[in-house]
């Protein structure tokens, strides 16, 4: 028998959150209705310049938009009318957004509703980042997002690629659920993912590797040296997704343009970090772990190494040497 993501996540709730009388459960659809309608956006990209480019008007008479505007739309939307949520902070918004019942919700809700931009509008994957938190009693506002990635409850992204493919972690296990057209849902296909305990590849943007640190030149070298191969797309998601699968490294150093790397804290180093651990790899900023960081704003970048336990533990104890 097949099992779709809402009957693993009402088993999960069960499980870990019996209390939580169906609202983790509720929150979670809200995410996965709205990848649904973001991947079916993307799949109909293609044909949106046979019909009218961003910004004209359809053949429907509907208002093209840009797919990273009309993402973050439906997450703000699926999200914002379940009774759960109190704040949601996206990627494409200056401030948190909060709910009417910013008192009485009990979790926050943080996302990058399209991530990878550059590849939007070539065929190329592209992806949905989130971390869910829970807002502490008595906390309100941007104070309850400034929370360490260690106490997430639950993370994960989904990735829009050859399929459209779910993954999460309520902190017992990384889960993958691939989408079935046919019945429009996702479907367990990925149980209890473990990430390679070492790979073959690299991936990062070697385009800047002049302005790198010293430590993270000579680590490269020295994958070099031992035959590593790279793999770089651009797109967070679906370098994280491969290196889950396949095992590597992947790094979004510092660089002299960007000295704090140029990922983000929050909805992208966070969610991902909590994804590795949970599959048996590591995320560090080059000294700290990730998921120990005291964020102070919410916008805010780090540089991210990421991957199976052999290659960042390699770059931590080649750090230490220099
Ligand atoms: P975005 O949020 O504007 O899409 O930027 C994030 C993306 C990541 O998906 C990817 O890892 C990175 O930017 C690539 O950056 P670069 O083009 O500098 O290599
Ligand atoms: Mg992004």
């Amino acid at each position: 028998m097949i099992v779709t993501v809402q009957q693993h996540i009402l088993q999960q709730q069960e499980d870990l959150f019996p209390a939580a009388r169906g609202s983790f459960s509720s929150l979670l659809s809200g995410m996965t209705l709205a990848t649904k309608m973001i991947q079916a956006k993307i799949r109909r990209a293609g044909l949106v310049d046979i019909v009218g480019s961003a910004g004209d008007i359809n053949v429907q008479g509907e208002t093209q938009q840009k797919l990273d505007v009309y993402a973050n739309q439906a997450l703000l939307h699926c999200l914002g009318t379940r009774e759960s949520v109190a704040i949601l902070v996206s990627e494409e918004n200056e401030q948190p957004v909060t709910i009417d019942r910013s008192d009485t919700g009990k979790y926050v809700v943080v996302f990058d509703p399209l991530d990878g931009s550059s590849n939007i509008d070539v065929n190329v994957s592209v992806g949905t980042i989130f971390s869910i938190l829970r807002r502490p009693d008595q906390v309100h506002g941007e104070a309850a997002v400034m929370q360490p990635g260690w106490k997430q409850v639950a993370a994960g992204y989904v990735v829009y690629g050859s399929s459209s493919i779910f993954v999460y972690t309520a902190g017992q296990g990384v889960f993958g659920f691939t989408l079935d057209p046919d019945i429009g849902a996702f479907v367990l296909s990925y149980p209890n993912l473990k990430m390679p305990e070492c790979g073959t590849y690299y991936s990062v943007n070697e385009a800047n590797a002049d302005t790198f640190p010293h430590n993270y030149r000579a680590y490269l070298q020295s994958l070099r040296s031992d035959g590593y191969s790279s793999r770089y797309i651009g797109s967070l998601v679906a370098d994280f997704h491969r290196t889950l699968l396949k095992g590597g490294v992947f790094l979004y150093p510092p660089t002299q343009k960007k000295p704090e790397g140029k990922l983000r804290l929050l909805y992208e180093a966070n969610p991902l970090a909590f994804l590795a651990e949970q599959a048996g790899g590591l995320a560090i900023d080059g000294h700290r772990r990730i998921l120990d960081i005291v964020p102070t704003a919410i916008h805010q970048r780090t540089p991210l190494i990421i991957g199976s336990r052999s290659e960042v533990t390699r770059f931590q104890q080649l750090t230490a040497q220099s």
